[in-house]
């Protein structure tokens, strides 16, 4: 039998045994749906399981190399094991919630870094549940770039797959499915079309949805991050109503710390370069931690990692500093490849953690180009669960409304300092460049009254950021 009659004879049986069905249904989320799918059926049916392990094997595995095959929970994951078996892949299962006690593992099964993994998958609609599981892999370093699902219910799950650099195959889309219905007189053309009319008026919301990042608030900004930092920190800025980040360039950590006390209330971020700490202690993590909790901030240790994965995973757990026990997020080059974000991606010891990327600096004759900034935007789109944002001066340097923009060098006039370092005003960073989270040193630290100045700054970027999210510029 070749591969479309066997196609067909997949689709009919589905349809026998109820795991396709039409009418009218209610789904999960309360909307009506004249389909309804549950193919969680078919492990009662070893001849459909047998069918559909034969299909994907001849769709997906047999010109290909995998180094393990995943399947989604929980309906995939009896079809992963029959693949497996059949063709003598390893397999690797997901954990869907983390177990509590002795190791935190998710993904259970023996593989290396690098390794490769097919994730197989029943139905997709948005693709959610599949980026999850991919989301899981590659935390393990796995890599998790291609799904193969029985039906593809085409509303905008593959679209959603490719702009998270997954791509997907299916045995069926949902119209091939009815055409072979419609045909073997299952059902009425009619009903047919009733299907495929619902599901293209019934689109999932696309993870990179086509408006601007930078006319959305930032509370709706935070539903489309993906890293729990970036999240966390759009919602302390719409809450807190602030956008700027302190960058205690300060060598004193008395200092540090009475400046941190008296501005805290007013800022999102406070941005440390810790190496720069005469007096380091323990106890200045201690209470700087405690403020941070008391106003509500993050902590960005500004450490530009710039090794190989190996050492940046030492700098960042190890030495005097052990930045990741302290530090919400980080910042780190793009420069030495992906390596560096896996060591920080596997460095977290579980604790919610991001990177900023740096895509481009302040600074002048700095040697980063065109080229650099756009291959350092889609390397990042490989870890969306660690990655925060982007370090960068310009909007249009990335795209997705999940991920968060870092301008540094700004004061309240145009300047420059006599090393390089050039200042736009913050309508200029706001309006015009697309910052989301300002950087302001030495236009506070430096000033005769740093608090006073602190709150002209706020007052000065939210002023900023309303005028750009009310659409309203000129
Ligand atoms: N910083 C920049 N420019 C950059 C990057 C980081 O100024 O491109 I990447 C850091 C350096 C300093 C802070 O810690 O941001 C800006 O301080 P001033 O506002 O004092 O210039």
């Amino acid at each position: 039998m070749g591969t479309n009659n066997k196609l067909e004879e997949l689709a009919i049986s589905l349809y026998n045994i109820d795991a396709v069905k039409f009418g009218e249904f209610m789904t999960k989320i309360g909307i009506k749906t004249p389909v309804y799918f549950d193919l969680r059926v078919i492990v009662s049916y070893p001849d459909v399981m047998d069918l559909i392990s034969v299909l994907l094997y001849e769709y997906a595995l047999k010109d290909k190399k995998c180094d393990h095959v995943c399947g989604v929970p929980y309906t995939a994951l009896p079809i992963a094991t029959l693949i497996s078996v059949k063709t003598k892949t390893s397999m690797l299962m997901r954990r869907k919630e983390a177990k509590s006690y002795g190791t935190k593992k998710v993904i259970e099964g023996h593989y290396k870094q690098g390794d490769s993994c097919l994730i197989i998958e029943d139905v997709v609609t948005s693709g959610s549940s599949v980026l999850e599981t991919v989301t899981d892999l590659r935390k393990e370093g796995l890599k998790a770039e291609e799904v193969i699902v029985i039906l593809d219910r085409e509303q905008g799950g593959k679209q959603n797959l490719a702009v998270n650099n997954v791509q997907m195959k299916s045995l069926f889309t949902m119209t091939e499915l009815i055409d072979i219905l419609v045909k073997n007189n299952k059902i009425t053309e009619e009903s047919g079309k009733d299907v495929i009319n619902y599901l293209k008026n019934v689109q999932a919301p696309q993870s990179a949805p086509e408006f601007e990042r930078i006319l959305l608030p930032y509370e709706k900004r935070a539903e489309f991050a993906t890293n729990s930092i970036a999240k966390q920190l759009f919602t302390i800025m719409a809450t807190k109503k602030t956008n700027l980040c302190l960058s205690v360039d300060l060598t004193s950590s008395t200092k540090i710390l009475d400046l941190l006390e008296k501005v805290g209330e007013h800022v999102c971020l406070v941005k440390t370069h810790i190496d720069i700490i005469e007096d380091f202690t323990n106890d200045f993590i201690v209470r700087l931690k405690q403020l941070a909790q008391t106003f509500n901030f993050l902590i960005l240790e500004d450490r530009k990692y710039a090794d190989i994965g190996n050492t940046v995973s030492l700098q960042y757990s190890k030495g005097l500093y052990q930045v990741g026990e302290w530090a919400d997020c980080v910042t780190a080059h793009s420069l030495p490849g992906e390596g560096l974000l896996k060591a920080l991606n596997n460095s977290n010891n579980g604790l919610s953690r991001g990177v900023f990327l740096l895509a481009e600096m302040s600074s002048e004759g700095n040697l980063i180009t065109k080229d650099y900034t756009e291959t350092t935007v889609k390397m990042a789109a490989k870890y969306p669960e660690i990655i925060t944002g982007f370090v960068c001066q310009k909007k249009e340097t990335f795209k997705d409304p999940g991920l968060i923009q870092l301008t540094p060098g700004v004061q309240l006039e145009s300047s420059k300092d006599e090393l390089g370092q050039v200042y736009n005003t913050p309508e200029k960073v706001i309006l015009e460049n697309g910052a989301d989270v300002v950087v302001v040193g030495r236009g506070i630290v430096a000033a005769k009254s740093p608090v006073s100045e602190a709150i002209i700054y706020k007052d000065t970027l939210w002023r900023c950021y309303m005028k750009r999210v009310s659409g309203k510029m000129e």
